[in-house]
């Protein structure tokens, strides 16, 4: 048997409801366990609402873990950890006690109905873009730009940073 290929996966995570830094910090010791590598963590930050807006400010912040898991697999396990936090699926983009979303696996793009890599959605989201440049500031996203770049242009947008919660 050859050894397990592992992933580099960078994972956004957000809470607006109940105890939100308790669930991020439930969630960062779960992604900690799961990881089969060394892990890293972004800073919190409390960022207004987007898409739907009638709901509470988030905490959100970006990990990146070490897996063997693919693609689906990871997605199906961080569904499990979000249930454990009391997750209900009610409105789409509504308020939650946790999310967990897949933003980049390796250099991997995949197209599955459940399922998009890079997520489609998260390079015009300051609320993920400023974290993740802090992780990996010189990787190169939509146009060629860097994230360093692309967190610099966003960074009136409504992203407070709160601190670092290890
Ligand atoms: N997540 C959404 C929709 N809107 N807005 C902020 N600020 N943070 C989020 O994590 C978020 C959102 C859907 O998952
Ligand atoms: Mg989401
Ligand atoms: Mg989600």
């Amino acid at each position: 048997m050859g050894s397990k290929m592992v992933h580099e996966v960078f994972i956004a995570l957000g809470s607006n409801q109940g105890r939100r830094i308790h669930h991020l910090q439930r969630a960062v010791e779960a992604l900690t366990c799961l990881s089969e590598g060394p892990v890293r963590c972004s800073s919190v930050y409390e960022t207004t609402p987007v898409g739907y807006l009638e709901q509470p400010d988030f905490l959100n912040m970006v990990m990146s873990i070490q897996t063997s898991l693919e693609p689906l697999q990871l997605l199906q396990t961080l569904h499990e950890i979000e249930q454990n936090e009391g997750r209900v699926r009610a409105i789409q983009n509504g308020p939650r006690t946790l999310d967990l979303d897949i933003l980049l696996y390796d250099n991997l793009s995949v197209c599955y109905q459940m399922l998009q890599i890079p997520h489609p959605r998260m390079w015009e989201r300051g609320f993920v873009i400023i974290p993740l440049a802090e992780l990996v500031p010189q990787r190169r996203g939509l146009g060629g730009v860097t994230l360093a770049e692309m967190a610099e242009n966003l960074s009136e947008s409504g992203v407070e940073y709160v601190g670092h919660i290890w």
